[in-house]
């Protein structure tokens, strides 16, 4: 699906702003009709934004079913001979849409896009009423899973990921005009022969038989480079310029779909950035070239907005990266906005993309999350029909995110059980279709600490081995010199067992800002320095280790619990973005300049 955009066959209208919202616990607008009559009792509500955190009141924070938003749009009277289309970059985690009186589109999973041909029923010049209808239950069919408990007090929304489940319009809403034929869709895969590049280009699109397929690419000057005719085709560039981590150089790839007289009948922009990703032993080679990650695993998190995308925010946490000297982040625990993924294009940071499949490990939950233990694969928890959603939620992250040079391996799951033969029935298939629709990346999963190397039997079915280790803090809790034995045998073990690259995606403590101590104290600032200079030294001494991704780079929201103080506390920032004391630390191992 490519996303809206002003070409010259093109426009697009914003609908972000103040909408009327109705929370719907009963779920009393779907019987009612409430697309078609307006929202009873309305309040505003900011688009995009998580609704949670905007009314002070606990009922809003932790509701659970539908939310109601609705707004009206002027549908531009030049879209008179176009197409209309209605497009949500994400809806959470489910959504029923529609334009005046009329269903338009539904869409399941709460972090990508979905749209809808809206042409019959709007009239451009005049307003269109849009409601959506925003469904944030989890259960044992989504992903992530979740279950509902009904209580005294209502129903009660339980979940096995450790951040809060925000919910509502976190991206934004856009209306746009395409032509009636157009481009739909544009594959772009990219090669290295010594100096040269190459651009393999599939352009998909809905055209009379006269009209053809025209790309023209062109550097960062503008100037044309290789051009190109028919929907698929492979242009060289000699001499390229390499996208590489640090230089996000990008060419313009345009597809324009042209009629037999030399009309362009339609144009879209594909930036498209030259490089190689590939696993080869125990390196992870870009460009043919050991990469090191160095950064964080992350959340799309803030105080007020919740897990909506916010440009300041987006700029800053990449300013604060590139001041640490950063190189890389994980989108954990679910795909983010696709203005991030271009911000990581642009500026050279490599991304490892994950989808929302985290908490699929009820072992975790037993006494943590939950109060009853439970069996993850079965009949009555995640069965089949996880499996299914889960299959979608692959192949519509890698339909969204295939042509950002940034994404240089798939992560399918975060933490799931990995050590029964359940595990891997569910997983066998999940990888194959992964591997199916991108053979050019890399393949993995993070691995849980109760899987460990030599009883995960799923590992192998990965390209890379990324882990998620918490010696020095969920065990052996402030004695930092037994976990540093501990680490270095299990790294050693996985280095031996499986001869793949090793990534730590998760590894850190939490931390109090201004809390102090001189000993090794856990949820001191020093503790945490300590903590993370002690993993350091462990991979700077086993060769397979090819990345560190600390969690996490800022505090952020979780549900209420026991284990949490105002949320999760293992940032290297606070959640208004401060640094800790580790971040200086930090900036002299990973900014050799600083
Ligand atoms: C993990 C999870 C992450 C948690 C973290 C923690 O293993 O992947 O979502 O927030 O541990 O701090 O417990």
């Amino acid at each position: 699906m490519l996303r809206p955009q002003d070409t010259a066959t093109r426009e697009r209208k914003n609908l972000n702003g103040l909408w009327a919202f109705r929370l719907d616990a009963e779920g009393a607008g779907r019987s009612a009709g409430w697309w078609r009559d307006g929202l009873p009792a309305a309040r505003e509500m900011p688009v995009p934004a998580s609704y949670n955190d905007i009314v002070p009141d606990l009922e809003v924070r932790d509701h659970v079913g539908d939310a109601w938003y609705q707004t009206t749009v002027r549908v531009p009277k030049g879209w008179a001979e176009e197409r209309v289309v209605l497009r949500f970059d994400s809806a959470t985690h489910r959504a029923v849409v529609w334009v005046n009186d009329t269903e338009v589109a539904r869409h399941e999973g709460g972090y990508t896009p979905f749209e809808a041909d809206v042409t019959a029923h709007v009239t451009p010049g005049e307003q269109a009423r849009v409601t959506v209808v925003v469904n944030n239950e989890l259960t044992w069919e989504t992903v992530p899973p979740g279950r509902i408990e009904d209580t005294p007090r209502g129903r009660k929304q339980k979940y096995y990921h450790d951040f809060f489940n925000y919910a509502g319009l976190h991206r934004s809403v856009w209306l746009y005009s395409t032509p009636a034929a157009h481009v739909s869709d544009i594959t772009a895969v990219t090669g290295l022969e010594g100096a040269a590049g190459t651009v393999h280009y599939t352009v998909a699109s809905e055209s009379a038989a006269d009209q053809a397929v025209r790309v023209t690419l062109r550097d960062a000057e503008g100037v044309t480079v290789a051009e190109g005719e028919g929907a698929e085709g492979t242009l060289r560039v000699e001499d390229v310029h390499r996208w590489a981590p640090g230089d996000g150089y990008l060419y313009d790839l345009e597809a324009a779909l042209v009629a037999s007289d030399g009309t362009v009948v339609d144009s879209y922009h594909q930036s498209v950035g030259v490089r190689t990703v590939e696993v080869d032993g125990t390196r992870f080679l870009i460009n043919g070239e050991p990469f090191y990650f160095t950064g964080f695993g992350k959340h799309e998190d803030a105080a007020i907005r919740g897990k909506a995308h916010d440009d300041a925010l987006m700029v800053h946490d990449f300013e604060l990266m590139e001041w640490l000297g950063a190189n890389s982040f994980r989108t954990s625990h679910y795909p983010y906005a696709e203005e991030v993924l271009d911000y990581a294009d642009r500026h050279g940071v490599v991304v490892i993309d994950e989808t929302a499949a985290v908490g699929i490990n009820l072992g975790l939950a037993g006494g943590i999350f939950d109060d009853v233990k439970r069996v993850t694969f079965s009949d009555e928890t995640m069965g089949e029909p996880l499996q299914r959603t889960h299959l979608q939620a692959i192949r519509e992250l890698i339909a969204r995110d295939k042509n950002h040079p940034s994404v240089v391996l798939w992560s399918i799951a975060n933490e799931p059980e990995s050590d029964t033969p359940e595990s891997r029935k569910y997983f066998e298939p999940l990888f194959a279709e992964a591997r199916r629709l991108d053979p050019t990346r890399p393949l993995g999963f993070v691995n849980v600490m109760l899987a460990p190397a030599g009883k995960c039997l799923v590992s192998d079915l990965a390209d890379v081995v990324m882990v998620n280790r918490y010696y020095g803090w969920y065990v052996n809790t402030g004695d930092l010199e037994t976990a540093e034995a501990e680490l270095e045998k299990e790294l050693r073990a996985w280095a031996e067992g499986q001869g793949k690259p090793i990534i730590m995606t998760e590894y850190g403590a939490d931390t109090v800002s201004g809390l102090h101590s001189v000993v090794d104290m856990p949820w001191s600032e020093e503790y945490q320095d300590r903590l993370l200079a002690m993993y350091h030294r462990v991979f700077d001494r086993i060769d397979a280790v090819v990345g560190e991704q600390i969690w996490n780079f800022a505090d952020f929201a979780t549900s209420p619990g026991i284990f949490r103080v105002d949320g999760n506390k293992k940032g290297v920032f606070t959640r208004e973005r401060r640094p800790k004391g580790t971040a200086f630390t930090l900036r002299r191992r990973w900014n050799k300049d600083a």
